[in-house]
C-alpha cells in the first residue's frame, strides 16, 4: 500500500514543485521598470527621467528609459520590456487613444502600468480603469495662467477690449484642452470679450508647430493692440513668443505665460533682456518622475497599487522668483 502511494505521489510532488519554480524565480528577479515618454527631446521629459533615475538609485531597481514618438515604437517598446523581464512600466503615450492597446499589451505580458502626464483613454474617451494615473490638475493650472496674465494686464493698464488672447491649442489631448480653457475662462470671467479669443491649433506639441500656428493667427488678426498667449506647455507658448517677435509683437505688446518650468522656460528667463515669455506655472517633474517610478516599485514588490488618480498643482514662476521657487520645490 505504502509503496503504491509513493509511486504516484513522487511524480506528483515533483511536478507541483516544478510548477512553483517559475513563480519563485520570478519573485527573485531583480526589479526592472520601464519609463516610456512620447517626446524624449523635451526638457520636461528629460527631467522626469532624471528623477525616475533617482528613485531607481534610492530603491535599487533598474530603470529602462525609452522614447516612444509613435504607436509603433510604443508597442515595440512594451514588447522589448517584456523580453527584458521588466515587471512594469510608467508611460506618457504619444496618443492617449492608444489606451486600450497599452492595456492589452501589458496584460498579455503580465506587466503593470501607470500613466503619467497624459491619462490613457479607451475608444469612447473614458479613462481606462486599472491604470493608475498621475497628472497635473490641468484646468486649475490653466486658471493660474489666466490670473497671472490678468495681473500683468492690470499693471500695464491695458483695456481688455483691445487684447487678443492667443490660445495655442492641442485639443485632441484632454489635458491640453483643460489647461488652455482654464486660462481662457479666467480671462473671460474678468471681462475679455469671447470674440477676442483666437485659437491657433498646433499639429504637434512642439515649439516649431506652435510657431507656425501662432504665426498664422497673428497675421490674420492685426486688429488687436495688445496680446496675451497661452498653451498647454512652455514649448507651445515659446512658439507664440518667437512668432510674435517675427511680426514685431514683442514684450511690450505681448504677455505670454507657459506651463512647465523646465529648461525651455529657464533659457528664456536667463536671457539678459526679458522677452515676451513673461512667466510659467512651475509644475513638478520630480513628483511625476520620482513618485510614479517609486509607486511602480512598491506595486511590484509589495503588491500595493497606487491611487487611481493623483493630480499635482503648480505655482506661477517669473524671472523674479525662479531661483527661490525651484529651490522650494526641490528642483
Ligand atoms: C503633457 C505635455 C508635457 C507636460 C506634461 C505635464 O504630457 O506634453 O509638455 O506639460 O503634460
Amino acid at each position: 500500500m505504502k509503496t503504491k502511494l509513493q509511486q504516484w505521489a513522487k511524480p506528483l510532488l515533483a511536478s507541483a514543485l516544478l510548477a512553483l519554480l517559475p513563480l519563485a524565480s520570478h519573485a527573485a528577479d531583480p526589479v526592472k521598470i520601464g519609463f516610456l515618454v512620447k517626446q524624449a527631446e523635451e526638457p520636461w521629459f528629460q527631467d522626469e527621467w532624471k528623477y525616475a533615475e533617482q528613485a531607481a538609485k534610492d530603491k535599487g531597481f533598474t530603470l529602462v528609459k525609452i522614447g516612444i514618438p509613435n504607436g509603433e515604437k510604443m508597442m515595440a517598446a512594451i514588447d522589448n520590456l517584456a523580453a527584458q523581464k521588466a515587471q512594469g512600466f510608467v508611460i506618457c503615450a504619444p496618443d492617449v487613444k492608444l489606451g486600450a492597446a497599452v492595456a492589452r499589451a501589458a496584460k498579455r505580458h503580465d506587466l503593470k502600468v501607470i500613466s503619467v502626464d497624459d491619462q490613457l483613454v479607451d475608444g469612447a474617451g473614458k479613462p481606462i480603469a486599472g491604470i493608475p494615473h498621475m497628472g497635473i490638475s490641468g484646468y486649475e493650472i490653466g486658471k493660474q495662467v489666466g490670473l497671472g496674465l490678468l495681473e500683468e494686464i492690470k499693471k500695464r493698464g491695458w483695456n481688455l477690449n483691445e487684447v487678443g488672447a492667443l490660445r495655442v491649442a492641442f485639443d485632441q489631448l484632454p489635458t491640453g484642452r483643460e489647461r488652455t480653457m482654464g486660462a481662457i475662462d479666467a480671462l473671460k470671467a474678468a471681462g475679455l470679450p469671447a470674440a477676442n479669443v483666437i485659437d491657433a491649433p498646433q499639429a504637434k506639441t512642439d515649439t516649431e508647430n506652435a510657431f507656425n500656428a501662432a504665426n498664422i493667427a497673428f497675421t490674420k488678426n492685426p486688429k488687436f493692440k495688445h496680446w496675451v498667449a497661452m498653451g498647454m506647455n512652455d514649448e507651445a507658448v515659446l512658439g507664440a513668443v518667437r512668432a510674435g517677435e517675427g511680426r514685431g509683437i514683442r514684450k511690450d505688446e505681448l504677455i505670454a505665460i507657459g506651463i512647465g518650468g523646465s529648461q525651455t522656460a529657464l533659457n528664456e528667463f536667463t536671457k539678459p533682456a526679458p522677452t515676451a515669455f513673461f512667466g510659467t506655472v512651475l509644475i513638478s517633474p520630480k513628483r511625476h518622475g520620482y513618485e510614479t517610478a517609486a509607486n511602480m516599485y512598491s506595486w511590484i514588490t509589495t503588491n500595493q497599487a497606487p491611487p487611481a488618480v493623483t493630480l499635482t498643482s503648480g505655482t506661477l514662476m517669473t524671472r523674479q522668483n525662479q531661483t527661490e521657487l525651484r529651490k522650494q520645490m526641490g528642483l
